[in-house]
């Protein structure tokens, strides 16, 4: 942020901001750690999944964005049975410096749509098939989210399709 910009300029005629004694820029020691953490390799996506039973359905998504030399990380979490690590790594996603995530779930598939609501990111759901219903449910959880919090829902098992879409968003 330019001084010009600051909502406290540390010089001009301005009026200082009640706290604000002197000409010293306020400093945010938090964000000054926050960013310092931020690698320069540090993955662009995150893939993340329900189950760990849900990995061989969801490594076609981490071989898509390989192939078009994207950093991603993988991650299990459950919106029904890890449901406070779901918010917190959605919640931290953009400051740990993802553009996309990639959530892949089964059965009452909540995980992509729980994502959503915690991120301003795009959030690319897999809908998994399991052993009952051909992956109906889970395609219906993660297609029929309510207006404005979406997921861009992929077909049934379309993990590789959600490699190459998070591809296409980062290279936009
Ligand atoms: C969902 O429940 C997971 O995404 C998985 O597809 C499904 C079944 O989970 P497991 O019982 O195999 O761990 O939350």
């Amino acid at each position: 942020m330019t001084e010009a910009e600051s909502p406290t300029p540390a010089t001009g005629t301005d009026v200082p901001s009640p706290g604000s004694a002197g000409a010293e820029p306020e400093v945010m020691p938090d964000v000054e750690t926050a960013f310092e953490e931020i690698e320069v390799d540090s993955p662009l996506v995150g893939i993340i999944m329900g189950s760990a039973n849900d990995k061989p359905k969801m490594q076609p998504a981490g071989k898509a964005l390989e192939e078009a030399g994207i950093r991603y990380e993988v991650r299990v979490m459950s919106a029904h049975r890890t449901p406070e690590l779901v918010t917190e790594y959605c919640k931290a996603a953009q400051m740990r410096g993802l553009k996309v995530i990639i959530a892949g779930a089964g059965m009452s598939a909540a995980l992509p749509g729980v994502a959503a609501a915690h991120t301003s990111l795009p959030v690319i759901g897999v809908p998994i098939s399991g052993k009952n219903l051909g992956g109906m449910d889970s395609l219906l959880s993660v297609a029929q989210m309510p207006p404005g919090v979406p997921v861009a829902c992929m077909a049934v098992d379309g993990a590789k399709n959600a490699g190459v879409y998070a591809a296409r968003i980062i290279n936009l």
